[in-house]
C-alpha cells in the first residue's frame, strides 16, 4: 500500500501511543495528522508549541512522549522562533519530539539560516528524512533517542511530505525503550564508601523522575538513613513531608551540603548552573556519581565513584547491596531525622511568619500558603515562572507527589509556566493545575490565552501583581540589580483582571489577604468545568527567598 510520507508518520505516531500534538502552523506534516485523526493543539505561537509538548514529556517523566510540528523548510520563521523552545528542551534534557519541514534536496542555498546545523545544536538527535522510504527508520530511531538513554529533546525534517512509499516494505513496530543495569563492581564500590561515611548526603537529580525511581529513592534513603535534597528539576522526587527531607535550597540545604563528605548524586549532572547548587569544598568530599550516562562524570567535579545505569536500577542494585552487607539493617538511624527536622524548622521559620501575614499589599507568600491549603497537594499540580514566583515556590512549597510540581530551568525561559500548566491538564485532567507568575511571564502568555478558552483548558493563572521585576529593582540586592529595566506599569496603571477577563476568563482581583483562599477556590471551582481562571493578587515586592550554593545572587 503506498502512502505519502506525512501520512506514514501521523500511523506511526498513533501507533506509538500519541494522543495529540501540539503546533503552530504551517508544517507540511498538519494536514495528514488531520486527516488520520490525530487531534492538534494549536498554540499562538510556535515557541509555545514547543513548549507544551516539552512540559508534556517532562510531567509524564517521558513515558508520554510530547509532539510538536512547526514551520521550518526554506525561510524558517516558524523554526526560527520555536529555536527558543527548542534550546530550553535542551538544555533542561527533555524527551521531546519536534517535527519540521526540511529543506528540499537543491534548496539548502535558498536561505541564510542554515537548519540543519542550528537544529543539531539543540537536539539529542537530528534527523533528516532524505528518502520516503525511509521514514519507518528515521521513526524508529526517533522513538529509541526519545525512549532510551539521557533524555532529550529529537529533531525530524521532512523536506517531502508528499513523497510516496510503500508502507508495507518495512512495516513499523512501537520501539520499547531501552534500559541498562551498573556493573555490580561499581555498587559494590558505592557501598562501600557510603556505608563509611560519616555525613553522607543523597543528591537527588531529574533522573530519578524519568526512571520512574521515586519510590526507589525513598526505600535507600530509608535503609541508610541519609538525608536527601532534590535539584529544582527533581521537586517533588522525594516526599517533602518525610523527615529525611532537607529541601531545594535554603539554609538548610547550605548546611547539609556544607557538612556532608560524601554525595550520593543520583539522576544529575551535577553542574552547577544559575538555579543549582555548587558543591562547597567539592575536592574533599566522596563525590559518588550515579548518571544513565558518561556525560557527567569527572565533570566540574572529581567523581570517586561512578555507577552508570538506569536511576531505578541502580537505586535497586545499591539498596540491595546495602541490605546484604548489613542484613537488612541498613546504616543505623541515629538521630539523623531530628536533625533534619531542627534545620528545616529553623530555615523554614522566616517564611512560616510571612505565611500567615496580613499585610497589605499582600505578601507573595501569604498567596502561596494559601495556595497549599486550597489544594489538594495529591492531587494537583503547580508551577512556577522565572522570577521571584522559582526562587520562593521552590523554597516553600510542599510537594508530595513526583511532578505535584514542575521545577524548571537550567534555562528558565519566561513564559514556560503556562505551556507546563496546559501540559500537565492534558496529561492529568482531572487535577488542578496552577501557574504562578509575575508580570514579566504574563508578557510573554497573553497572546496563548485564547488556546484555553478554545480547548477549554480548565488551567488558572495565579498572578503575583507587583507592578515591577521584584529581584531586579532596588532591594534585596542593595542598591539594585538592574535598576534601570525593572519598572513596568502596575496594578494602579493597569487592571489586568479586566483586560484578560474581557477574553473570556473568570478573573479577580484580590488585595485582601482574607480574600486569598475564595477567590482561589472559586478560580479552581470554575476550572472544574473547563473554563480557565486569572486572579491577580496586588502583593509587594519582597525577594526574599533561599540560596543556592556557591552562587552569589544574580
Ligand atoms: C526569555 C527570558 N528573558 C529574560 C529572562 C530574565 N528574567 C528572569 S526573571 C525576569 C523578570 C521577572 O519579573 P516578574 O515576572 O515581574 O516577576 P517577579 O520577580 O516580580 O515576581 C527576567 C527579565 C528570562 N528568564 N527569560
Ligand atoms: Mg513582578
Amino acid at each position: 500500500m503506498t502512502i505519502d510520507v506525512a501520512t506514514g508518520i501521523s500511523r506511526i505516531l498513533k501507533e506509538e501511543g500519541v494522543g495529540w500534538v501540539s503546533t503552530f502552523p504551517v508544517c507540511r506534516v498538519n494536514n495528514a495528522l488531520g486527516r488520520e485523526g490525530v487531534p492538534m493543539l494549536m498554540m499562538r505561537d510556535d515557541r509555545y508549541a514547543v513548549a507544551v509538548a516539552d512540559a508534556f514529556s517532562r510531567i509524564t517523566g517521558g513515558s508520554r512522549i510530547g509532539v510538536c510540528t512547526f514551520q521550518g523548510g526554506v525561510n524558517a520563521a516558524g523554526m526560527q522562533y520555536a529555536y527558543a523552545g527548542m534550546a530550553q528542551a535542551y538544555e533542561d534534557g527533555s524527551p521531546v519530539l519536534c517535527i519540521t519541514d526540511g529543506v528540499p534536496a537543491g534548496s539548502s542555498g535558498n536561505s541564510q539560516y542554515d537548519v540543519a546545523s542550528a537544529m543539531k545544536t539543540v537536539s539529542k538527535w537530528f534527523g533528516y528524512l532524505d528518502k520516503p522510504e525511509r521514514t519507518p527508520e528515521l521513526m524508529r530511531r526517533a522513538f529509541t533517542m526519545l525512549r532510551s538513554g539521557r533524555p532529550g529533546p529529537v529533531i525530524l525534517a521532512i523536506p517531502n511530505a508528499t513523497a510516496a512509499y510503500d508502507e508495507t516494505a518495512d512495516p513499523y513496530r512501537p520501539v520499547k525503550g531501552w534500559k541498562s543495569a551498573p556493573d555490580s563492581a561499581d555498587v559494590r564500590a558505592a557501598v562501600d564508601e557510603l556505608l563509611a561515611a560519616r555525613d553522607p548526603l543523597i543528591y537527588a537529580g531529574e533522573g530519578v523522575i524519568y526512571a520512574g525511581a521515586s519510590e526507589e529513592l525513598k526505600a535507600l534513603a530509608e535503609l541508610v538513613n541519609v538525608p536527601v535534597i532534590t535539584t529544582l528539576k527533581a521537586k517533588g522526587a522525594f516526599p517533602e513531608d518525610h523527615p529525611l527531607f532537607v529541601g531545594v535550597r535554603g539554609d538548610q540545604v547550605a548546611h547539609y551540603l556544607n557538612k556532608s563528605d560524601l554525595i550520593l548524586a543520583v539522576g544529575s549532572s551535577l553542574s552547577p548552573g544559575r538555579f543549582s547548587h555548587a558543591i562547597p569544598d567539592a575536592a574533599k568530599k566522596t563525590i559518588i556519581h550515579c548518571n544513565v550516562d558518561e556525560l557527567h562524570i569527572n565533570k566540574m567535579y572529581p567523581t570517586a565513584h561512578a555507577v552508570i545505569g538506569d536511576a531505578r536500577l541502580t537505586l535497586q542494585a545499591l539498596r540491595q547491596e546495602v541490605s546484604d552487607r548489613t542484613s537488612g539493617a541498613g546504616r543505623p538511624a541515629d538521630n539523623v531525622a531530628a536533625e533534619v527536622r531542627a534545620a528545616r524548622d529553623e530555615a523554614l521559620a522566616r517564611y512560616r511568619q510571612v505565611r500567615a501575614s496580613d499585610e497589605k499589599p499582600i505578601n507573595p507568600y501569604r498567596v502561596y500558603g494559601d495556595l497549599m491549603e486550597v489544594l489538594d497537594l495529591r492531587n494537583s499540580f503547580v508551577t512556577h515562572e522565572s522570577g521571584n514566583t522559582r526562587d520562593q515556590l521552590s523554597t516553600v512549597f510542599d510537594t508530595l507527589i513526583p511532578r505535584g510540581f514542575l521545577g524548571w530551568g537550567n534555562v528558565s525561559t519566561l513564559g514556560f509556566s503556562l505551556a507546563a500548566a496546559i501540559a500537565a491538564k492534558k496529561a492529568f485532567p482531572d487535577r488542578a493545575s496552577v501557574a504562578v507568575t509575575g508580570e514579566a511571564g504574563l508578557g510573554y502568555m497573553l497572546g496563548n490565552l485564547e488556546v484555553l478558552l478554545r480547548e477549554k483548558l480548565g488551567v488558572t493563572v495565579v498572578h503575583i501583581s507587583n507592578g515591577g521585576f521584584a529581584g531586579y529593582g532596588p532591594g534585596f540586592w542593595g542598591p539594585g540589580h538592574d535598576p534601570f529595566t525593572h519598572q513596568v506599569l502596575g496594578p494602579d496603571e493597569v487592571d489586568m483582571s479586566k483586560v484578560i477577563g474581557a477574553l473570556g476568563f473568570h478573573t479577580e482581583r484580590v488585595s485582601e489577604p482574607a480574600e486569598i483562599i475564595p477567590a482561589l477556590r472559586r478560580a479552581l471551582d470554575v476550572n472544574r468545568s473547563g473554563r480557565p481562571a486569572y486572579i491577580e493578587f496586588i502583593c509587594c515586592q519582597y525577594p526574599v527567598y533561599g540560596q543556592w550554593v556557591g552562587r552569589s545572587a544574580e
